[in-house]
């Protein structure tokens, strides 16, 4: 039977739970036949005796651990929480849950179904049908919400995970172990948004599961808004940078731009020798699609290589299709633009069919049809994302 552990991180929560561990152990643990549930709290060494009283709760109750430290900030208590559930007791899949009842913890089942289902990482959100922010929120407080994960989302460039900064998740031990080592920097609340950002580049199965936050009604607040924000700034736009750098995205952008070179200078030259602006244009565009396909393959697409002869026969007339559709946007773009502007608007006309039009058909084409690189599984997250 698969372990279950319910990790609660706390810092003065005596009073919260005192309600919510009786509540979990009565009426929730009693349905889950299929698993093997605990709990363990992972208490700061809280002044107000939070650790004295779950100490009590583990005398009527066997399934309950506690994990205490020095305070050092949300993400650290959650490390030293989960290695402690992993190593000291057998942990197969770990919860993270506030002890707020910000998190309802009749949902428990429903990530778990989804543990079932296959799901590496399953991610309570407050922003899908069936989820919502506490009714008692304040407009500031709403906003603040919805603007850090707009944020995060729009950095990040990944629109189909709609809760970055919620803590309510079910994740299997093999997700923290391939990600433990890359999350001790960040001790803080940005932990989370790192660690669901990590196990997406990595490719792990993720999915969402709606729940409708609720305010807290006892204790208070231990997040400082500003400083938080901050760090999540700081931490997205940096890990993004990173992936824009590693991506084939530059290699192709610069592909790309010399093969527009290319483009230009051989418009020109047509041009200038009696041309029509239109036939010279496609004329430099057949030439860099020869220059596009051969760099892109041993370069920005270099991992997927295509290298055997018969492949690289077949798929440059494919590439030439893609790229025919590129032609057509160029052609039609400079025919449009230099018939209603002038034939002196012809280089600016190149520019804006290439800079609107052809990168981002080109760039998804390559990825989807010619190298590959992007699978059915991500098409359908672009999919739910355009959708
Ligand atoms: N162990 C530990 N727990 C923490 C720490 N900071 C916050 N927590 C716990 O993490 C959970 C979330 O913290 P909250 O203060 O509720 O943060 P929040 O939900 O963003 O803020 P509110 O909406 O005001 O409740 C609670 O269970 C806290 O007790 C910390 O430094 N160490
Ligand atoms: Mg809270």
């Amino acid at each position: 039977m698969k372990k279950v552990v319910i990790i609660i991180p706390t810092y003065n929560e005596k009073e919260n739970i005192q309600k919510l561990v009786p509540l979990i152990e009565n009426e929730i643990f009693p349905e889950l036949k299929k698993y093997d549930m605990y709990i363990l709290i992972a208490d700061d060494n809280s002044p107000d005796g939070t650790a004295e009283e779950i100490k009590n709760m583990m005398k009527k109750w066997k399934n309950i651990g506690l994990t205490t430290g020095p305070k050092k900030g949300l993400g650290a208590a959650y490390i030293r929480a989960m290695n402690y559930a992993v190593d000291e007791m057998g942990a197969d899949i770990m919860f993270e849950m506030d002890a707020d009842f910000f998190h309802d913890p009749q949902k428990i089942p429903e990530f778990l179904k989804k543990i079932d289902e296959g799901y590496d990482f399953v991610v309570g959100s407050r922003y899908i049908k069936g989820g919502g922010i506490p009714d008692n929120w304040g407009t500031h407080r709403k906003i603040l919400s919805l603007i850090g994960n707009l944020m995060v989302k729009g950095i990040l460039m990944r629109f189909w995970i709609h809760d970055w900064t919620g803590g309510y998740r079910a994740i299997k031990k093999e997700v923290f172990l391939k990600e433990k080592s890359k999350l001790s920097k960040y001790a803080g609340y940005t932990f989370q948004v790192a660690f669901l950002h990590k196990a997406v580049a990595d490719g792990f199965r993720i999915t969402e599961v709606p729940f409708h936050a609720k305010d807290r009604f006892l204790g208070r607040s231990k997040i400082a808004p500003a400083e938080y924000i901050l760090n999540l700034l700081k931490y997205v736009t940096v890990a993004r940078a990173r992936e824009l750098v590693h991506s084939p995205f530059l290699k192709y952008a610069i592909t790309g731009f010399v093969g527009y070179i290319i483009n230009a200078i051989t418009l020109e030259v047509l041009f200038r020798r009696g041309f029509h602006p239109a036939a010279a244009g496609a004329i430099g565009a057949e030439l860099s699609i020869i220059w596009n396909f051969t760099i892109n393959n041993f370069w920005a697409f270099g991992s997927y290589k295509i290298t055997h002869p018969l492949r690289v026969l077949l798929k440059f007339p494919q590439f030439n299709l893609v790229s025919a559709g590129s032609l057509v946007i160029i052609t039609t773009v400079l025919f449009i633009g230099t018939h209603l502007f002038g034939e002196e608007t012809r280089q600016l006309f190149l520019i804006l069919a290439i800079g609107l039009f052809v990168i981002p058909y080109s760039y998804t084409m390559y990825n989807i049809f010619i190298w590959k690189r992007w699978h059915v599984s991500s098409l359908s997250k672009l999919q739910k994302w355009v959708g």
